[in-house]
């Protein structure tokens, strides 16, 4: 038997050794044992971080929603697979079976195969989390389509990038959709974003809010009744290890989105041996992870590494305060949830409500909490600790990103102590490595640098769709022959990693990553606008917020300072969506920057914290006076 669900803390040490020494044979065991494949591979892994290029299982096919659904009929057909908890807590929850997910996944294959879409084919999915969502998702890798889901939240303007950056042939979509008390046009946003994409052929309706919506003839149709007609059966297509199953576009430093790509076999193993091991899964459990399947999180452990391992995986409509702050805690009592995922930013919400919406409910069920998107801060993982687990249900504080696929650094509960703060241990087959500023390695324990990833791992994604050239600037170049991950951490005294935050200009805001230079163009808009920089600052819900700092035109004209705020948070709205609004936008005169004129954006982050006292050595700017101005007027 191969090593697939660890139990003790010796065997987790002899298992990752062996990972680390003999990586081929240790992937190769867990590929063979635990997964259905129509043809075997003829070589285990293959790589190059200078091109880069990485295959796993190279020569093997299959299909991952064999693996998700048809193999788990025989002995789990009538398990619910997808427990649907709607918004509306008056609305009854929906238990999706294996054998219903085998069909309603097939008949949504049949209808996409339909409407003429092929292996190969991009279909964009922008539906809000209904059973449809994870229902599609399943489809397009049941026949080879590649999915590329923009999460229900992003503009018009957003979702038309990523369509047009991969070229979707159709999008996927419903009436509406609810969120706590309101209700969001997203077919409006739908419309909106095709004026400017040519490529897509045809759009498919959920109906979800029953609102009265325009449906364009000869490209819009309802999918309900597409449904209702198209077969349960669809043989699955047989997919190369390496053959794209989706993109995910991910915010970068700088310029549009990167649509990161995502291959079969690997992404399948990882996330599935992931799964099971991060969150003890045991086969009565029901699990849930609060993410959007928009998200990274949604993909690899709402939807493809539980369905891999035959589990029941809650999928949750609504919001953490609607009704009201006790949502989640109602949820839990009534699915009796035994694996509870979340973010830091969702539990630093909750914490500031009162415990009594706690108290009121019973968490016995609980036996593993998760935490991933952002460093979880002490306070956040005592209030955890202490009130959802009851100092019994350890926490796993997860981190990986869109770009690793699936878990890279975490504790596995039972089995490593936890540490308030630290993300622990590299997970089986995961290399890191800390790098200081001239590019080398730190070797030893308690040292602080860059965090990259020194060997391939299954899940890894293989490029950047439509430019390998950004893909290996970002993310293989600043270090050779390794992978850089844009954050910073340390390792402990115990060989412990804690990661300490993003070093580029990605800012995390309530878990969401955005990228400073797509804000920055959005403000660029305004007419009144002539250059911005963003830089975040701490907020105790969100983790960080977004501090604007703007260089008004010189039109002579007096502007109202007020009005203009509210323009440019309307300006950034429109381009991204409502989560990269500013908290606060201070006008000033000038930016402070170097000589070959690049934004001195540590003095900005500085000031933004308000800690002016050590801002080093500004005598070397372009314009050192600006400073002293933007001092005087933080906000
Ligand atoms: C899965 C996901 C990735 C970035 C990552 C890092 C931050 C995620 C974290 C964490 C500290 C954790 N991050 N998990 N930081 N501790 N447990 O979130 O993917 O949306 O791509 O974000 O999130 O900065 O680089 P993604």
């Amino acid at each position: 038997m191969s090593n697939y669900h660890i139990k003790h803390l010796e065997e987790y040490y002899q298992v990752y050794r062996k990972s680390v020494r003999e990586p081929e044979n240790f992937w190769e065991e867990i590929a063979e044992e635990h997964f259905m494949w129509q043809r075997k591979w003829d070589n285990v892994l293959s790589w190059d971080f200078s091109k880069p290029e990485v295959k796993w299982f190279e020569g093997a096919q299959l299909n991952i929603t064999e693996n998700c659904i048809d193999r788990h009929l025989s002995t789990r057909g009538d398990k619910t697979a997808i427990l649907f908890e709607p918004n509306d807590p008056k609305e009854a929850a929906e238990h999706i079976t294996y054998n219903q997910l085998h069909e309603r996944v097939n008949q949504f294959a049949n209808v996409l195969k339909d409407q003429g879409i092929k292996k190969g084919d991009r279909v964009c999915i922008y539906l809000p989390m209904i059973p449809e969502l994870a229902i599609s998702v399943l489809a397009c890798a049941r026949i080879g389509a590649i999915h590329s889901v923009v999460f229900a939240g992003f503009s018009a303007t957003a979702l038309s990038t990523r369509i047009n950056d991969s070229d979707c042939k159709m999008v996927l979509t419903s009436d509406g959709s609810y969120r706590g008390a309101k209700t969001i046009d997203l077919k409006g946003i739908v419309d909106e974003a095709l004026e400017s994409c040519d490529g897509v052929k045809s759009v498919l309706v959920a109906k979800r809010i029953n609102s009265d919506i325009q449906m364009k003839s000869g490209r819009d149709k309802w999918l309900q009744p597409l449904l209702e007609n198209a077969s349960k059966a669809c043989e699955a297509e047989v997919m190369d290890a390496e053959d794209p199953l989706f993109i995910l576009y991910t915010s970068g430093s700088t310029g549009k989105p990167k649509g990161m790509v995502h291959t079969s076999a690997g992404y399948m193993v990882h996330t599935a041996y992931t799964f099971k091991n991060v969150f003890q899964y045991r086969e009565n459990d029901v699990y849930w992870c609060t993410a959007d399947i928009g998200w990274i999180t949604g993909h690899s452990y709402i939807v493809y590494g539980p369905l891999a391992n035959g589990a029941t995986t809650v999928m949750f409509e609504g919001v953490p305060s609607y009704p009201d702050f006790g949502r989640f805690w109602e949820i839990v009592e009534k699915h009796k949830i035994n694996q509870f995922y979340t973010a830091p930013t969702a539990i630093r919400a909750l914490a500031k409500e009162g415990l009594e919406l706690i108290e009121k409910h019973d968490l016995s069920s609980l036996k593993v909490l998760g935490s991933v998107g952002e460093p979880i801060n002490e306070e956040a993982w005592h209030w955890y600790n202490d009130n959802v687990g009851k100092k019994k249900s350890p926490i796993v504080d997860t981190w990986w990103q869109t770009e690793t696929g699936g878990i890279m650094i975490t504790p596995i509960p039972f089995v490593t102590p936890t540490k308030p703060t630290y993300a622990t241990l590299p997970f089986i087959g995961i290399q890191p490595a800390l790098m200081d500023e001239n590019g080398k390695e730190l070797k030893g324990n308690q040292v602080e640098g860059r965090l990259c990833i020194k060997f391939p791992w299954p899940s890894m994604a293989r490029t950047i769709w439509g430019n390998h050239q950004r893909y290996k600037e970002t993310y293989f170049s600043a270090y050779e022959n390794k992978y850089f991950t844009g954050d910073g951490a340390l390792r402990d005294e115990v060989g412990y990693y804690r990661i300490t935050g993003r070093v580029d200009d990605v800012i995390i805001v309530s878990g969401h990553n955005l990228g400073t230079a797509p804000i920055e163009d959005a403000i660029n808009e305004h007419p009144a606008v002539a250059e911005s920089a963003i830089v975040g600052f701490p907020h105790d819900v969100k983790g960080n917020a977004l501090y604007g700092y703007v260089i008004l035109k010189d039109t002579g004209e007096s502007r109202d300072h007020n009005n203009l705020r509210k323009e440019i948070n309307q300006i950034i709205t429109e381009h991204i969506g409502p989560i990269a609004k500013l908290d606060k936008i201070q006008f000033t005169s000038g930016l402070p920057k170097t000589r070959s004129g690049k934004i001195m954006r540590r003095i900005l982050r500085k000031i933004a914290h308000k800690d002016t006292s050590n801002l080093g050595d500004t005598s070397t700017l372009l314009n050192p006076e600006v400073v002293q101005e933007i001092m005087d007027n933080v906000l």
